[in-house]
């Protein structure tokens, strides 16, 4: 069985476990926390970073490396779409958001979240407010431009929507909500997202695991 390395509240792990779930692939979860330094697990991903999945042979880092194993290796059900142009789209916007949208949500969710909660520190309210009032906007604009009212952005529900949608999970535990009345299109995305039912089942999880359930 697959294993993978990581935690739940991961962006990056987040996407794998959905994309294994969407595949109707089993797996198991070996606990690996992040920003350790963990030296066995620096032999496995020299980065230290999760996820990180062995398939049999295979040890493989990198949830865009992985999804993209994944879809080759597992081809029955589609994480991505075939036609060339939307293909490499769908590619742009997990790059764009696993990127720059991830690290600026990240800031929130460490700021707001992670910093009480976890190290009983004040957060940087300057520094979050910066992050919403002006770092953000534009990159939300564009991403307004880009999602379809009413639909996903190819058809079916696949990776991109989850790779756009997956940071402001993580904003919203930290309070964070994209504002509907200005990106109206982003923030129907993010809850038609947040109801597929693959989406659901590791949502809840990962409640759990950050003691939210
Ligand atoms: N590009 C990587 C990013 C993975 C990543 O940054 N994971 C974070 C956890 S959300 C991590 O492991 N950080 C630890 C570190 O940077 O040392 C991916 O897509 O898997």
């Amino acid at each position: 069985m697959i294993k993978v390395y990581g935690v739940h509240g991961s962006p990056f792990v987040r996407k794998v476990f959905i994309a294994l779930a969407l595949k109707n692939i089993p797996y198991e979860v070996v606990p690996q926390m992040p920003f350790t330094g963990d030296k066995e697990y620096l032999k496995i991903n020299p980065l230290g970073k999760v996820p990180t999945i062995v398939d049999g042979e295979l040890t493989l880092g990198d949830s865009k490396v992985i999804c993209r194993y994944l879809e080759n290796a597992y081809p029955d059900i589609a994480l991505y779409p075939k036609d060339a142009a939307e293909k490499a789209m769908a590619e742009w916007y997990e790059d764009l958001c696993g990127g720059r949208v991830a690290e600026l949500a990240a800031g929130i969710f460490f700021q707001r979240f992670m910093r009480p909660f976890a190290f009983k520190q004040e957060p940087d309210e300057e520094l979050v407010a910066r992050i919403i009032d002006k770092d953000l906007p534009p990159l939300l604009d564009y991403l307004e431009s880009q999602v379809p009212m009413d639909s996903f952005l190819f058809g079916t529900f696949m990776l991109a929507d989850l790779s756009i949608v997956s940071p402001f999970i993580n904003a919203a535990y930290a309070g964070y909500e994209v504002d509907a009345a200005r990106w109206p299109a982003l923030a129907g995305l993010i809850a038609r997202v947040r109801n597929e039912p693959a989406v659901k089942a590791v949502l809840e999880q990962e409640a759990k695991a950050l003691g939210l359930g």
